[in-house]
């Protein structure tokens, strides 16, 4: 039977490819996202479809699982995921073979638990790369089978990945591919030729930003926020080093776009749920925003940011 993956092309969409594939080595795996699933779902023919890491978007919500119950009736259909359901849909209206939905776990050890009994016990590092590359790895899950390994080789692997795909080299859905199939077949992404030379390349660039920021961040409340950088890379981890160097507990990386402004949301106080207050404060400004409590992000009309720092800074009080 053919298999055919769809997931997301970042860290934690990468290993739940490669947790896929491992168990289903001949699988086609395709990278997409929440803006173009609709549109790869429909053109996606195959026996088996496993989806990873792919939210679904409240526009294109009701269309979604109308399409998923209509390939379901041909096709075997898993659906891992771990993002926020638009509050139009309910986990009842996903009509498919399996589908697994939790907050705050990762994907990728949704798809590890599903297929655990049918691939190689040292897959589990797969997981626990993608899991602490979406900062899910406290669940008890992951947190039991850190324990099992040595750590600071898993976190050097981790990093190896996340850095790595930053570079045009890496940054594109082949290499990724290649990415995939290494760890698919047991090795780990500092086996992809070129791929820590890359993460080194990257995390320089890291702590070069992060000295930009330091220059250039300005505070507004209790939000720390950096517009306009030189490079559009890099967006979390400027969104958290501008709320560390204001000493706020929200940082905000923000790009105006051609059409609208790009928000990405970093906190350093954890008791923020980053997904709902930039939903709330986007919405509020006529734009839309989401994520997880720990990264998130928003896209709002252009004009509005100041109104936006206003309802975000109102909101956090
Ligand atoms: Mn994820």
């Amino acid at each position: 039977m053919k298999t055919v993956v769809l997931c997301h092309a970042d860290c934690d969409g990468i290993c739940s490819g490669a947790i896929a594939q491992s168990r289903f080595p001949d699988a086609e795996v395709f990278f997409t996202k929440p803006v173009s699933f609709l549109h790869d779902l429909r053109n996606t023919e195959a026996g088996r479809i496993i989806i990873a890491d792919i939210a679904i978007t409240k526009s294109h919500a009701k269309e979604i699982a109308a399409t998923l119950e209509e390939k379901g009736k041909k096709s075997e259909i898993l659906y891992f995921d771990h993002h926020q359901l638009p509050k139009t849909i309910e986990e009842s209206d996903i009509k498919v073979t399996k589908y697994e939905h939790k907050l705050n776990v990762s994907a990728s050890e949704l798809v590890y638990r599903h297929f655990q009994g049918e691939i190689p016990r040292e897959r589990i590092w797969i997981a626990l790369y993608g899991a602490i590359g979406d900062y899910e790895d406290d669940t008890e899950f992951a947190k039991s089978r850190i324990a099992n390994w040595d750590r600071r080789a898993l976190f050097f692997e981790v990093s190896t990945l996340i850095l790595g795909i930053k570079n045009r080299e890496f940054d594109n859905y082949d290499a990724k591919r290649h990415i995939v199939r290494t760890m698919a077949h047991g090795e780990n992404p500092s086996d992809v030729p070129g791929l820590v030379k890359s993460a080194k390349v990257a995390v320089t660039r890291e702590f070069e930003l992060y000295d930009f920021i330091k220059e250039h961040a300005k505070k507004r409340g209790n939000i720390g926020y950096v517009t306009n950088m030189p490079r559009f890379g890099f967006r979390g981890p400027a969104a958290l080093f501008a709320a560390t160097v204001t000493d706020r507990p929200l940082g905000l990386c923000i790009y105006d776009r051609e059409r609208h402004i790009d928000v990405t949301a970093r906190k350093r106080n954890s008791d923020i749920a980053l997904n709902k207050l930039m939903e709330a404060a986007a919405e509020r400004v006529g734009g839309s925003g989401g994520g997880h409590s720990e990264a998130a992000g928003a896209r709002i009309p252009t004009g509005t940011l100041d109104e936006f720092l206003l309802q975000v800074n109102n909101k956090l009080r």
